[in-house]
């Protein structure tokens, strides 16, 4: 009886503690617009503009839960381009990279974050990536220089990526203090850098309220992976989509 007794007791306590925090949990909104050229041009709203939240000072490390192998972030090759064109996953994430186009292509990253080349590969087959370190990973590929893709692996849960109307939302953010950071694939790192900030978040202080972000007409165009400029399609390769 006391045996029971107690771990009914237990069980209480722990609804009380689970109950605490998902009371202390909120979502967290914000809403990014862009502007570029004279400070008074106007803003206009984007998409694909990263947030995220680390917890500062003695806050404890928020646990990443894992991500089943079922439903594994993926960037998928498709009519020779990378679907999303900017993906988002915590630190130790599984990538996969299917290739779903009737042809060959040879997805590499070797410039900043995760360095990998997957090789050639065909279609209709997929290759795993590991994002084992914090860091904006920019994805190409070998064969066809105009797809590119961007992984940003940040060490929290608390990220969120915004959409066509420029709003950000992350969900399930305990309230304490944090290091808001963010990053847009047009805007300068040194821009980017002052943008970071510290915020308090609570359930008062849910919402981050408008940002803007200057947007620069990036210089268009990167290497293969040899460090070389790719060379024109060679139509008789089978490595190469034919018409
Ligand atoms: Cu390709």
């Amino acid at each position: 009886m006391i045996k029971k007794t107690a771990t009914v007791s237990c069980l209480c306590v722990l609804t009380i503690f689970s109950a605490l925090a998902c009371a202390q949990a909120v979502t967290v909104t914000a809403d990014v617009a862009l502007v570029s050229g004279s400070k008074k041009s106007k803003a206009r709203r984007a998409s694909n503009v990263v947030l995220w939240l680390t917890p500062v000072g003695s806050a404890p490390a928020p646990n990443v839960p894992a991500i089943p192998a079922s439903n594994l972030p993926r960037l998928v090759q498709r009519n020779k381009s990378f679907e999303p064109h900017v993906l988002v996953v915590p630190v130790g994430s599984v990538v996969e990279f299917p290739n779903r186009d009737p042809f060959f292509h040879n997805v590499f990253s070797l410039f900043e974050g995760k360095r990998f080349d997957l090789g050639l590969y065909e279609a209709g087959t997929t290759r795993n990536v590991v994002f084992d370190k914090p860091g904006i990973s920019y994805i190409f590929c070998n064969i066809h220089s105009e797809m590119s893709a961007v992984v940003i692996a940040v060490s929290s849960p608390y990220y969120g990526i915004s959409d066509q109307h420029g709003r950000v939302t992350i969900a399930n953010v305990p309230s304490g203090r944090y290091t808001l950071r963010i990053w847009y694939e047009e805007t300068l790192p040194e821009e980017l850098n002052n943008l970071t900030r510290e915020v308090t978040i609570s359930e008062d202080a849910a919402n981050l309220g408008a940002m803007r972000l200057p947007a620069t007409n990036m210089p268009q165009g990167h290497e293969n992976m040899y460090g070389h400029d790719y060379p024109p399609p060679l139509p008789d390769s089978p490595t190469y989509e034919r018409h």
